[in-house]
């Protein structure tokens, strides 16, 4: 009998009938009764703090993540959209386990394995402000070039640049896993020039991104910023597209006047997409990446340049690492609720779409050491995420067809514009919610629809009149509200909000309906940088030695960000500050 089978068959006679192993509360206690500490640790036994080699046992003994996938789950976990992470992302060894999918999802779990087990203090909650300072006094323990603080697509950008030209880089990551807000993210990247608009035979400029990013923005972008991200972004796309991800296909995102956001064929979501070739590129260029690892503090000499970090490590404690240049690319704020209490009152009991990785370490690290803010209290609400849940619903779903209508089935505003206003609207409707409607050829279209259809988001009829019925809307009101539109999709003319792009009827059943509701989804402030994205301090000037990267940063997307710019921010500019972070480091060596 495999080992893999062997376990989840004593998993479940734990479960069941608690004799046998009954006594083992955890997965380390279970394994030191099978065999001893070795099963999982060396020896002697020394942890990193990513745990590579317990990792590597895991799945030397049970399979990799495809081996392990069970299709008779109703939810299989080892066959999520995170990817290939680490097993003790979730099966601590020491600890309880962690169910992370019900972070986000609200997952009926019963059968993981050691659920009974005794928790132990989570590692990293408070920073001990004693166990820094004395890091700071023993000096680095390490040195690098580059320092590059988050693992999301920013930092991985930023790392592969770094290193690409000639710079050591470490990649530090707090979470057990990598990824950040990208790896959740299902709509796309933002550009303009590239293969793909000129296959599909769209006509776009780089004035036009700009015009547009800048109108959605409200005019109060910094359009250096802009320009930049406009002028690069087929560059970040064929740079993915180098490292192996697909981005073959092409849609409309709000508040832009052609389609230029860019996708992974098949109706593939992008963040997995992009996160998945990050991480294998990363890996393959040897760049040393450690998980479990926090930064608690900036690291400045006397002229406040900046000389490293400390970093609290889950296994290795407090520590030091002395750097020429350190990247923060760290992600925004939107899962601390007191920031967001704080900078935006009005949206302190909102729901979020975020990762919960993002809790705005990076502005606190850099508020620390005298750096600037920009729009730090801009916080953007995403229209469409999924009522009283966690789950995004891709603005990709109306991009392909979707139409949206208040509780009775009318429309209220073009599908099409931008989140700020489309959040207004909904917030505008009776009892605050709106919902996404579709038929079927959206349905085969749009292959993430088919992700909410599993984690039973949607309604369904197989009439518009029984779609009516399930949903509460009036039978009358959506009946017309389909019939007028497909009117606007058959002369191309949406009369009624002048909806630009209509690219589905709604004429092929079964009909789904999806409940949506405004979220918070991006803070557009954050840290002040300029165009060769150095952090700036409260004279505007350039902080020596620290780059930033990504929704960390403010300034490039004004009042509101364009769906698909924030991936093309991250890659844009994760590339920028890691080129300018090497630059800096190779340059003062
Ligand atoms: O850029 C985004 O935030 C985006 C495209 C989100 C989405 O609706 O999928």
């Amino acid at each position: 009998m495999k080992l893999k089978y062997l376990v989840s068959a004593m998993a479940v006679m734990m479960l069941s009938s608690g004799t046998a192993v009954a006594k083992s509360t955890d997965l380390a206690t279970f394994h030191a009764d099978m065999d001893s500490c070795q099963s999982c640790h060396t020896k002697p036994i020394k942890v990193s703090d990513s745990e590579t080699h317990e990792n590597a046992q895991c799945k030397s003994c049970h399979g990799d993540y495809a081996e392990l996938a069970n299709d008779k789950l109703q939810f299989d976990p080892h066959a999520s959209h995170l990817g290939d992470i680490n097993c003790t992302s979730c099966h601590k060894g020491h600890e309880a386990p962690k169910f992370y999918c019900n972070e986000c999802h609200s997952f009926d779990q019963k059968d993981m394995p050691f659920s009974d087990a005794k928790k132990k203090q989570p590692w990293d909650t408070g920073w001990d402000q004693d166990k820094i300072q004395k890091a700071i006094a023993a000096g680095p323990r390490e040195s690098t070039g580059v320092l590059v603080v988050g693992a999301g697509s920013a930092g991985f950008n930023a790392s592969l640049t770094a290193k690409k030209a000639g710079a050591d880089v470490i990649l530090v990551e707090k979470a057990p896993f990598s990824g950040g807000n990208s790896m959740i993210s299902a709509g796309g990247i933002n550009a303009v020039g590239t293969k793909q608009q000129k296959d599909h035979g769209v006509d776009d400029s780089v004035e036009w991104f700009i015009e547009d990013a800048m109108k959605g923005g409200r005019q109060h972008n910094d359009k250096k910023l802009v320009t930049i991200l406009a002028e690069k972004s087929a560059d970040g796309v064929e740079w993915l597209e180098s490292l192996g991800a697909n981005l073959d296909d092409l849609k409309r995102s709000g508040g832009a006047r052609v389609d230029r956001t860019h996708r992974p064929h098949g109706g593939k979501s992008s963040g997995p997409e992009i996160i998945d070739t990050l991480r294998a590129a990363t890996k393959a260029q040897g760049i040393d990446t450690r998980l479990n690892s926090r930064v608690v503090k900036l690291v400045v000499n006397d002229d406040n340049t900046v000389v490293g970090a400390v970093v609290h490590g889950k296994h290795s404690g407090y520590y030091m690492i002395g750097a020429k240049s350190v990247v923060l690319a760290t992600g925004g704020y939107g899962m601390n609720k007191e920031m967001i209490a704080y900078y935006r009152p009005t949206m302190k009991d909102m729901t979020s779409s975020n990762n919960i990785t993002a809790t705005g370490d990076g502005v606190l690290l850099a508020k620390e050491i005298g750096a600037s803010m920009t729009d730090i209290d801009w916080v953007q609400a995403h229209p469409t995420v999924g009522k009283d849940s966690r789950i995004l619903i891709s603005e990709t779903v109306r991009g392909v067809g979707a139409v949206m209508v208040n509780k009775d089935g009318n429309r209220f505003i073009s599908e099409l514009t931008t989140r700020d206003k489309a959040s207004d609207a909904i917030l505008k409707q009776p009892d605050q919610f709106a919902w996404l409607i579709f038929d079927n050829q959206l349905y085969a279209k749009a292959k993430m629809v088919r992700g909410y259809d599993h984690l039973n988001m949607l309604y369904k009829g197989d009439t518009i009149e029984k779609l009516a019925e399930k949903t509460g809307m009036k039978a009358a009101d959506l009946a017309k509200t389909v019939s007028d539109y497909n009117g606007y999709v058959a002369t191309g003319k949406d009369t009624a909000f002048g909806r630009g792009d209509m690219p589905l009827n709604m004429t092929q059943s079964p009909y789904y309906a999806v409940k949506v509701a405004p979220g918070i989804h991006h803070t557009m402030g954050g840290v002040a940088v300029n165009t060769t994205a150095s952090v700036l301090d409260l004279q505007s000037k350039p902080i020596v030695g620290l780059f930033a990267a990504g929704e960390v940063t403010g300034g490039l997307h004004g009042y509101n960000r364009l769906g698909g710019n924030a991936i093309a921010d991250t890659v844009v500019f994760g590339r920028i500050a890691g080129e300018n972070a090497a630059k800096y480091a190779l340059d003062n060596k």
